[in-house]
């Protein structure tokens, strides 16, 4: 197998801060190695355990190296030819829409695609297949935050400064977000952050590894971050501390931003949220102190059924105090999925066409038909939501073809999703591995790897990056692109399917000009030169936008906008029944649904499996004991794994981790209630029962 024979620079396949590394081919070219890249300003050659051990997905024993077709004789996934297969998938495809129009044919994408596939997915839906009906796991991620983006700056961007800001701000608000466990490389910036004088508050229902770092952690009830923000903005105003200039000169909507704040007594949140009032206080003190801060959210508030007011809250409290859209200010969502934030650009997402243009918006379709080459008019409308989508499986939408994501494991209300995925008339799904979701399918078409392939990422700063084909891929497998292309092809679209992904990127600079993701003045050779290249960036010769809004915001009269918020509960409270409330997340040793880190021996031994973690007082009232099976029960069904028995966590509440299929399932017990804005899941509360099994 050809390899190069010097390291290669490029990117980890997995979280968003897409780390630098080197990769190197071992003796005889089977494989590479991981070298530290130290010139990399993101990690600075430092490396979680998952981007160290990434080649051994490349080489694992279980890695698909051939498409499987099921068979009507057996019923079993059997190998088949990438012509058959590929066959097999477009008439399979083609007769779904054929009897029942366009829409009834799905498209699943994921925010770990390269900016090219995501794009090309999402031309695909549209010009290929004509269907409305395409979205991704990233409406799981960061879309309520992104929809707050939208609502109060008019772009969304998760980060409107790079992280090395970070350590010069005066204090920092961490919410829901542990990257202790989920970005540990980016820990450097919070530890300078304190060398520097500055400060640190955490906000997490559990003491995470992140939380025992900060100066205040403050320990909500999982749900209550709406309330924890409005009552620290209602102290803000009792205290006189916000900034009457910076809200004037900047801003609309504060009357009605700070009427419904003024709402909130402190007691009252003290009641919602279970944190003291003291500590509410020392919070506002901490972070009005300083002539500047940051508030960064992750998924802690943001998957809720709330999650778009919970982040348009915790915006408030910066607007107010002058803390955005002013240098080491501001508030920003780090963005989870290694493309979490180009593939929520390009038009994976339901609603939306590359350079985050609007489906809807007869401009847009226009510009992105001309690049296309089609009638804006034979462009879909927006269609529905990721979990919208997967819950219509086998009823309005009878045919799937899903790229880059596990549902099985990962989406909400599990066991249902489930059933409605083995409920289609035709599923097809390109994955590395066979995933819990690729064994229901009828067609598995295995794909090249993150480093067998050339593709752009765009980080969690909005920094576009190169990752660089350090491999070439094993014989049986082809890349997303040539199974798009190939697809295409038979569908009757012979143009507009390139398989080399430079030359989908120079589409993807034309489609996205002009737009608010403008990325036509971004090119290969300018990401490889420069270290990556912060968007917006519309010509060759702008230097790109590291820093965000310091002049004017993105809305219309470049004002930033409050978002008149009140608190409301989570879509479940608990009650006699489900009197404990269930929050999950992520280990620092496993990915998402795991489907490529469990296949990881180093990782496995360090994470070999669900638990429970229960509070020493609940595990006493129920009698759980320390890694004995307790059964955790809600409306949606049973999950079974070891109790963890562990003060840092409510005690009126238990976490459970999602990266398992079977019993220990997370999300057999998850409630798909959706944010009204986002459409995104509540996979942070829902009410359970726990009880030794
Ligand atoms: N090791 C590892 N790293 C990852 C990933 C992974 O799967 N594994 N996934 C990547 C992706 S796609 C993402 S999106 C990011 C996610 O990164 P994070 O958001 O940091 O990860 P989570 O563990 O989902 O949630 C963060 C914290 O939210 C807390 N939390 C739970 N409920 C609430 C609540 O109601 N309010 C508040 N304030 N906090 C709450 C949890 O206790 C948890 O500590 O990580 C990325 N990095
Ligand atoms: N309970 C609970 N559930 C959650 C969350 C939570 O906090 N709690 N978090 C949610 C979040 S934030 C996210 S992002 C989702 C993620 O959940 P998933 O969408 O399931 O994410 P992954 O496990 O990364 O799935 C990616 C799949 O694509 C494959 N893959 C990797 N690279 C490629 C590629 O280049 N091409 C193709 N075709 N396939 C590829 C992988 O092998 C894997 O099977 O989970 C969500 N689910
Ligand atoms: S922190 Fe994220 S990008 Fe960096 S090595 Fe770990 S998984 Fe990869
Ligand atoms: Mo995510």
């Amino acid at each position: 197998m050809h390899t190069p024979d010097s390291a290669t620079a490029t990117h980890c396949p997995y979280c968003a801060l897409q780390c630098g590394m080197n990769l190197r081919p071992e003796p005889g070219g089977a494989s590479v190695v991981v070298e530290e890249r130290a010139d990399f300003p993101v990690n600075r050659g430092a490396l979680c355990g998952k981007g160290r051990t990434a080649p051994a997905v490349l080489s694992s024993r279980v890695r698909l190296t051939g498409p499987l077709v099921r068979t009507h004789a057996t019923g079993r996934l059997e190998p088949a030819t990438w012509e058959e297969a590929l066959d097999a998938v477009a008439e399979g495809l083609a007769r779904t829409g054929r009897a029942h129009g366009p829409d009834a044919v799905g498209v699943f994408g994921g925010g770990g695609l390269t900016n090219e596939k995501a794009y090309a997915l999402g031309k695909f839906a549209r010009v290929a297949l004509r269907t409305s009906q395409i979205d991704y796991n990233g409406r799981f991620c960061m879309s309520s935050a992104a929809a707050a983006h939208q609502r109060a700056f008019g772009l969304d961007r998760g980060l409107p400064f790079p992280l090395e800001d970070i350590p010069r701000t005066g204090c920092v608000v961490l919410v829901g977000s542990n990257p202790a466990e989920t970005m540990p490389p980016a820990l450097r910036y919070l530890t300078e952050l304190k060398a520097n004088g500055g400060t640190l508050i955490v906000v997490d229902p559990r003491r995470t590894r992140t939380a025992e770092q900060a100066d205040l952690h403050l320990a909500p009830r999982p749900g209550t971050d709406l309330a924890l923000a409005l009552g620290l903005l209602h102290l803000v105003v009792a205290e006189g501390r916000t900034d009457e200039e910076f809200i004037a000169g900047r801003t609309t909507g504060w009357a009605q931003a700070r009427a419904a704040a003024m709402a909130h007594w402190p007691e009252l949140v003290e009641r919602i949220t279970g944190v003291p009032v003291p500590r509410l206080r020392e919070a506002v003190a901490l972070f009005c102190a300083p002539s500047s801060a940051m508030v960064l959210t992750a998924r802690g508030p943001e998957q809720q059924s709330k999650g778009t007011d919970t982040v348009g809250a915790w915006i408030n409290l910066c607007l107010a105090t002058g803390r955005a859209g002013r240098p080491l200010s501001g508030y920003g969502c780090l963005t989870g999925q290694g493309n979490g934030q180009g593939g929520r650009e390009h038009g994976q997402k339901a609603d939306q066409l590359p350079g985050y243009r609007k489906l809807a918006d007869p401009a847009a379709r226009a510009h992105v038909a001309g690049v296309w080459g089609v009638d804006p008019a034979s462009l879909p409308a927006p269609g529905r939501s990721a979990y919208e989508l997967l819950d219509a499986l086998g009823t309005e939408v009878k045919a799937l073809l899903l790229m880059g994501s596990n549902p099985v494991v990962s989406a909400p209300r599990a066991a249902h999703v489930e059933d409605r995925i083995r409920s289609v008339d035709f599923l097809a799904v390109a994955d590395v591995v066979l995933s819990e979701t690729a064994a229901l399918a009828d067609v598995v078409l295995p794909v090249a790897q993150w480093a067998e392939e050339t593709g752009t990422t765009t980080n969690l700063e909005g920094r576009v990056l190169l990752r660089r084909r350090a491999l070439t891929p094993p014989p049986g497998v082809r890349t997303d692109l040539e199974v798009l292309h190939g697809l295409a092809g038979r569908l009757g679209i012979e143009k507009g399917f390139p398989t080399d992904p430079e030359e989908v990127f120079e589409e993807l600079r034309r489609a996205s000009a002009g737009g608010p993701a403008d990325y036509s003045g971004i090119s290969y050779a300018r990401i490889e030169a420069e270290q990556g290249v912060f968007w917006p960036c519309p010509d060759g010769s702008h230097a790109g936008t590291p820093r965000l809004f310091l002049d004017r915001f993105a809305t219309d009269d470049g004002r930033a906008r409050f978002a008149p918020v009140s608190h409301r509960d989570a879509a479940e409270v608990p009650d006699a029944e489900y009197p404990v409330l269930l929050t999950t997340g992520r280990v620092v040793s496993q990915y998402q649904s795991g489907a490529q880190t469990r296949r990881v021996d180093e990782l496995n031994a360090a994470a070999p499996g669900p638990f429970v973690e229960i509070h020493p007082r609940l595990a006493a009232r129920i009698g759980a004991v320390e890694g004995a099976p307790l059964a955790v029960v809600s409306r949606r069904g049973r999950a079974v794994a070891p109790a963890r028995i562990t003060d840092s966590i409510r005690a009126d509440t238990v976490f459970m981790p999602f990266h398992w299929p079977g019993e220990g399932r997370a999300n057999t017990l998850t409630n798909p209630a959706l944010d009204p804005v986002s459409r995104m899941p509540e996979f942070k509360v829902c009410a359970v029962r726990v009880e030794p099994a």
